[in-house]
């Protein structure tokens, strides 16, 4: 049994719970999910694990908070995915729930051992509790806005790197390829002289917990949805860190284009981007 089930009803009680039991549900599927959908294109899949954990969160949620809303990449049927009016509805709630219930579909399909469980709680618009469950290596990451970020019970600080050149950076591939693919392209050509190196590993929850446990100075993907990042930009901001678009205006619900840091190298990050895309 996963360490990580707790006992009490509090939002992050209740967070953590939903985590770790959708967690042990998707990696005891692992390698025998039976279906495989196409979603907007043959770049975004989905299995029938992905809509089951969705599922099992969704249900603890309502036993818990039955008054609260629920926004998840699966969609409400667990089978249509959230729409930009969902989004907006779903933003005016007082208490919103912000599910990605596997982040990484595409490296659990393929057995890549790199996926998460994300999980946030939004009151009036603003990240209260953030968690992402690593099921395979057994990892909680846990933040409450203004009580600190956690991983395996212990306080979460971000790389302490102060430049570029000995950062080491993640970004994710777009499967937009007319507008966000060759963005993105051409900041990975301007930053990889200027850090120590780029990884891309396909999960941009999990990314940016390694981002708030130091393991990654910083993190940037564009084109992302509020259950990629809710989770993450809270984790990041209790590590000490800085998380923006990435044109630097502050994280909020909304953001679709992300930038996270330790702060040190934010400002240098942004402006490596910028000049990128300016130079066409
Ligand atoms: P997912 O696995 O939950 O779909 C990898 O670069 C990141 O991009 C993952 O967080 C992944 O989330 C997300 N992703 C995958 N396909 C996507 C798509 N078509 N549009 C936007 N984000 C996507
Ligand atoms: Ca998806
Ligand atoms: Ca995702
Ligand atoms: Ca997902």
């Amino acid at each position: 049994k996963t360490p990580y089930v707790v006992t009490g009803k509090s939002f992050t009680a209740v967070a953590i719970n939903c985590a770790a039991k959708a967690g042990e549900w998707i990696k005891s599927r692992l390698g025998q999910y039976k279906s495989l959908e196409v979603k907007s294109s043959m770049h975004d899949v989905v299995t029938e694990v992905d809509k089951g954990a969705e599922l099992m969160i969704r249900k603890l949620i309502q036993t818990h908070f039955p008054h609260h809303s629920i926004l998840g990449e699966e969609g409400a049927g667990c089978g249509q995915a959230a729409s930009e009016e969902a989004l907006k509805e779903a933003l005016q709630s007082e208490y919103l729930w912000i599910i990605d219930p596997l982040d990484g579909t595409t490296n659990y399909v393929h057995g890549f051992p790199f996926f998460s469980v994300s999980i946030a709680l939004a009151h009036k618009g603003e990240v209260i509790v953030g968690i992402v469950y690593d099921p395979i290596r057994d990892e909680l990451f846990v933040a409450e806005k203004g009580k600190g970020a956690y991983v395996r019970g212990q306080r979460m600080q971000v790389a302490d790197e102060k430049n570029l050149h000995g950062s080491l950076i993640a970004s994710g591939f777009p499967t937009d390829f007319t507008r966000a693919l060759p963005v993105n392209l051409k900041g990975i050509q301007a930053l990889a002289p200027k850090v120590r190196n780029i990884r891309t590993a396909g999960s941009a929850a999990l990314h940016m917990a390694y981002v708030a446990a130091g393991r990654l100075t910083g993190f940037w993907e564009l084109n992302l949805n509020a259950w990629d990042l809710a989770a993450g930009s809270l984790l990041i901001s209790e590590a000490g860190g800085s998380i923006t678009d990435t044109h630097g205006q502050p994280y909020h619900l909304g953001v679709r284009d992300v930038l996270g840091s330790n702060g040190h190298i934010h400002a240098d990050f942004i402006q490596v981007l910028k000049d990128a895309d300016a130079q066409g």
